[in-house]
């Protein structure tokens, strides 16, 4: 018998050829079969942004079932930023499973563990000690991210900003801002969670240039008069808001949140999950600002396809909890971290944060190419290879949800994988792996454009 790790060629580690290629309309007959017989197996509660069955995918390519070639500009929520099934994790993933696939890291300690601990204390910005706690997703990282904040401080309060997205437990999408499909019908929600309005630029009642200092002092004024600073345990933001539509922060308001924190006591946390690990054209999107937090939640890039997440900060901070305190049974499993060792790797090693930047180069001038009086994109926003177009009614700023959902399918049709994010559900946003191959990538972005100077004609 054939195992990966005898076979010279492995099925799996094959290249694919790096273009978009249809073989049939999108979804095919084979997936269209495949996605009917999921209707009556799968809870209905999932549900999906295109219903094509991945066979297999690589790079910047997903290969359905009928045979047709994507072109990924999604990496599966901005997971796959080393590309999709790179032949490292591979590699890695068969040896460590070959060796051992679990103990329980609470049961029985193994290297993998601690390696990517140390990985993540010396990438995260701040050069003071630091510690990590590794869990499976990224909803579990925030949960853990707030019981350390809390078991530190001693407060209960948690502050998180308008438009923020979190995850889907009880506590994390108590935090997430968006009611459907996130909340509606799942309450009552989790305590001590206060919501502070977020400095969204393109639409700051006061002007984008007034944006960060009215949100600080809000901020301020909430966190005072409202729940009491000796009572706020952590301010926890996305430094640039990923669901709630890439919305990245008016320039001195992630400084001023760290600043408020550490007068008043409170741990500030960065949720990293989504710009994280060279994303946005720096290794966390903090960086660009120089702003230190002391908590970092990372995921989604960390297991490079994997499930892998993590809490990164302040030592003292990390050894708050009691002995027993965090963990869980497949925490830091050592399988996914074997793919987070051959992760990081690419990520340091491949310049992916020179990548990012490149890709940003790349992309931004043809999407600003869309931007001009009656247009239906209303803004271009993002950094690096976290880029996102906002769709409006022309001539205003009202959202165009429609349009974004139009524009999404007939990326789809013609076999480009987008996504809509957003509060209104009017931003497309762009997530490439961050590997993909230029001329692929402006195949796809091309794809893209067409699209929306198809839809902003219907709608003109
Ligand atoms: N924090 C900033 O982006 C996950 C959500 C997909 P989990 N974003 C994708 C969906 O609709 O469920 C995310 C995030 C930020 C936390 C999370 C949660 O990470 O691994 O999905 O739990």
């Amino acid at each position: 018998m054939t195992t990966l790790l005898d076979s010279d060629q492995p099925a799996a580690l094959e290249e694919v050829e790096q273009v978009r290629r249809l073989v049939t309309e999108i979804p095919g007959p084979r997936s269209r079969a495949l996605h009917e017989a999921r209707q009556a197996e799968v809870s209905s509660g999932f549900g999906v942004t295109l219903p094509v069955f991945v066979e297999r995918a690589s790079g910047g390519v997903l290969v359905d079932v009928d045979g047709n070639q994507l072109v990924d500009l999604a990496s599966g929520i901005a997971v796959t930023s080393i590309g999709a099934s790179h032949p490292e994790v591979a590699r890695r993933v068969a040896e460590q499973a070959a060796k051992v696939t679990h103990t329980c890291f609470m049961v029985t300690e193994y290297e993998g563990f601690v390696d990517v601990a140390a990985r993540l204390n010396r990438l995260t910005p701040g050069d003071h000690a630091k510690k990590t706690a590794l869990f499976t997703t990224g909803a579990e990282a925030v949960e853990n991210a707030v019981k350390i904040a809390r078991a530190a401080t001693g407060r209960s309060a948690v502050v998180v900003l308008g438009h923020a997205y979190h995850g889907r437990s009880l506590l994390t999408m108590t935090m997430t801002a968006k009611n459907l499909p996130y909340k509606n019908g799942f309450g009552p929600f989790a305590p001590e969670v206060y919501r502070v309005p977020s400095p969204y630029p393109y639409r700051w009642p006061g002007g984008a240039e007034n944006a960060a200092a009215e949100a600080l002092a809000q901020l301020r004024d909430i966190i005072t008069t409202q729940i009491g600073a000796h009572n706020v345990a952590a301010i926890i933001a996305e430094p640039i808001q990923g669901e709630g539509g890439f919305i990245v922060p008016p320039a001195g308001y992630l400084a001023g949140v760290a600043e408020l924190a550490r007068e008043h006591g409170i741990v500030f946390v960065a949720d990293e999950i989504q710009t994280g690990l060279a994303r946005t054209g720096e290794m966390f999107a903090v960086d660009h600002e120089g702003v230190v937090p002391d908590l970092i939640t990372t995921a989604k890039a960390l297991g490079g396809g994997l499930p892998l997440a993590a809490v990164t900060g302040r030592a003292e901070l990390m050894d708050a909890a009691p002995v027993g305190g965090l963990g869980g049974t497949y925490a830091g499993n050592p399988v996914a971290c074997a793919a987070a060792v051959a992760a990081l790797d690419v990520i340091e090693n491949e310049d992916l944060v020179g990548k990012a930047r490149a890709i940003e180069a790349v992309v931004r001038p043809v999407l600003e190419d869309l931007l001009g009086p009656g247009s239906v994109v209303g803004e271009v926003r993002g950094r690096g290879a976290m880029l996102a177009l906002e769709l409006v009614r022309p001539g205003t700023t009202d959202p165009a949800p429609e349009l974004a959902k139009a524009v999404a399918a007939a990326c789809h049709a013609e076999g480009v994988v987008t996504l809509v994010c957003g509060t209104y559900g009017n931003v497309i946003r762009l997530l490439p792996p961050l590997v993909i191959d230029h001329a692929l990538l402006l195949d796809g972005v091309g794809v893209l454009v067409s699209a929306i100077q198809r839809v902003a004609g219907a709608e003109s």
